[in-house]
Parts: C-alpha cells; structure tokens; sequence
C-alpha cells in the first residue's frame, strides 16, 4: 500500500472512532417546537453539548413527532428513546401520585406550584426509578381555565358538553360536571375542536395560544385550577454508560432548566391570557355560580386523589403544608 493511502485509511479511521465516541440521544417531546417548554429544553441540550464538548449530543423531537404524547413514557423506560418530556399526571390511572400536581387547587400560583414540587420530588423520583428512569426537571404550565364556546355561568351551562381531557383529573372534572370526556393529545387537539369532536376544555392560555383556540371558542374562564408540570426524564441505563462527567452536566444544567422554565412560565402567563383577548376571546374570572361548582368539585376530587394516592400522596401534602 503507498504511504498515502496508508495516511488516509488511519486519517479515516480516526475520524471515525472521533464520531464513535460521542452519544446521540434521542428527546421526544410532545408539545410544538416554539411552546416555551421546548424551548427551555433547547437551551438545555445547547448547555449540555458545550458542556460535554460535543460527547453528548441530544435532538429534541417536539410536537410528539417521534413518539406521541401518551407513548413517551413507555419509550423511555424501555430504552426506546434515553431522554423525554411528557405530562406525568396523564399516567396517574397507572400510580395516583403521577397526578400530585393536578389535585384541583392544592396549589394555583407558580410559588405555590413550586413548593408542591419540591415537596413531592422524593417520592416521584422514587416512582420513576422503580421504573428505570430518573427525574432530570420540570416546568409548570400556567395555571389552568376553562374554554367553551358559549359563555357558562354555571356547570349546568356545561352539561353535555363534548370535552377534551389530557389526563385522568381532566377526565374527572368533566365527568363531575356533566360533561363527556375524550382524551385528546395538545398536538391533535386543534383538529378536535375545529371538527366539533370536542367543544370545551380544561388548559392553560399558553395551550390556548398555541392551537389559536379563537378560530372555534370564544370564552375563557380563568379558573386556576392548578399548574399542571411537563416532566424531563432519563432511562437509567443511558445515563448510567455515561462517563462520570457527562451525567454531571446533565444534572446541573436540568437544574438551571427547572429554574429557567419555571420563571418563563411565570413571565409569559399573562400575555398568553392577553393575546387570547386580543384575538377577540372573552376573558375572565369564573362568576360566583361557576367558582363554587368548581371548588365542590375540587374537594371531591381532594379527597378521591387522597384516597387513591395513599400514603405516599398524604406525605407529599403534609410535606407541602409544612
Ligand atoms: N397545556 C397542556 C397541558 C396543560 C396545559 O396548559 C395541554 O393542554 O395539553
């Protein structure tokens, strides 16, 4: 062989084992590329490539792209995908404390939603590891309204009503007011409402921005239900191959993205309502009639979550109280 083929068949192979040594993971998200929960995810896998200098190159595939919403989970803790976000409560039907954060008005600011957080950390870290995952973060969603396309001054207004749920909470409050759940992903929803296979439901003004709710609804009734979290977890045997110093990153700068979503979340939740507004949207506080449907509604809900939750969801109460 002459020596410059030589040269270029070692170049080649260097080059190659270069590539070989840095990881690729996979981030299925299921919510739209420019939703500030994207974003922030964005932000932190640009921190975690500079942060490994290239050694662990994550792509985020939003809008539910790669796997849909109800399918991250699973694709995740089977190895399917080593990273991903998904709405946890929406698997509170497999373990009640999945659902901590949509118990209707535990806790309905963003400091409140917060604390919850903190308080409820331990066990549904717990919980996922039992599954072979680790909690990495996770970011609120501003606090949640109702849509309709009528003006409801009282649950009754409601009753009949088609409505779009995204979790077993969701589910619930329809079924408690009357109303007939389907369970419809954020990414699929617009469709829904725009073909009348839903008429109303339960989100944030971010969600409502989103899927430009205007062009079928025409109320929004700003409940403040809760603050439902979009959780970021990693499956066990991807993070544990890493060296030491890549998973170090990837918890340090999880915990700069929990901080960052959170304070963005809070920033942006009053815009989304004001753009709802501007796009010709009635916005406002539930009247007295429909606030104390809803608050009778969360003290069963309270309680049924209390009972399903067990002791592991009293724990996290008393220690948010606390
Ligand atoms: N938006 C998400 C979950 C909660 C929210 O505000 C959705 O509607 O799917």
């Amino acid at each position: 062989m002459m020596l410059r083929t030589l040269l270029a068949t070692s170049v080649a192979t260097l080059a190659l084992t270069g590539t070989a040594s840095a990881e690729n993971w996979d981030m299925p998200m299921a919510y739209p590329a420019n939703n500030y929960h994207t974003e922030n995810a964005q932000m932190f896998v640009d921190a975690v490539r500079e942060c490994t200098n290239g050694e662990l190159e994550i792509t985020i595939h939003a809008g539910g792209s790669l796997f849909k919403g109800d399918e991250i989970k699973r694709a995740v803790q089977v190895g399917e995908a080593q990273i991903g976000e998904r709405l946890l409560s929406a698997h509170a039907n497999e373990n009640a404390v999945f659902g901590y954060d949509s118990v209707p008005f535990l806790a309905t600011s963003f400091e409140a939603s917060d604390a919850l957080r903190d308080a409820a950390r331990p066990t549904l870290n717990a919980l996922l590891n039992e599954q072979n995952m680790t909690l990495l973060y996770s970011v609120p969603w501003p606090p949640q309204g109702l849509y309709f396309a009528q003006e409801v001054n009282n649950l009754a207004d409601a009753a009949g009503l088609k409505f779009r749920a995204y979790n077993a909470a969701t589910a619930r409050v329809a079924e408690l007011a009357g109303m007939v759940p389907t369970q419809i992903e954020a990414a699929e929803l617009k469709q829904a409402l725009a073909t009348g296979v839903v008429q109303a439901f339960i989100s944030s003004g971010s969600t409502g921005v989103d899927e430009k709710v205007w062009e079928d609804l025409t109320n929004f009734y700003d409940a403040k239900a809760w603050l439902p979290r979009n959780s970021i977890f990693v499956n066990n045997d991807a993070f544990n191959a890493l060296p030491a110093a890549s998973q170090e990153c990837l918890m340090t700068h999880a915990a700069e993205a929990e901080a960052r979503g959170s304070a963005k979340a809070a920033e942006l939740a009053g815009g989304f309502l004001a753009t709802l507004a501007d796009n010709g949207l009635a916005v406002s506080e539930p009247g007295e009639e429909l606030a104390n449907d809803l608050a009778e509604i969360g003290v069963t809900m309270t309680a049924e979550w209390l009972e399903q939750a067990g002791e592991a969801g009293n724990a996290i109460v008393d220690a948010y109280s606390n």
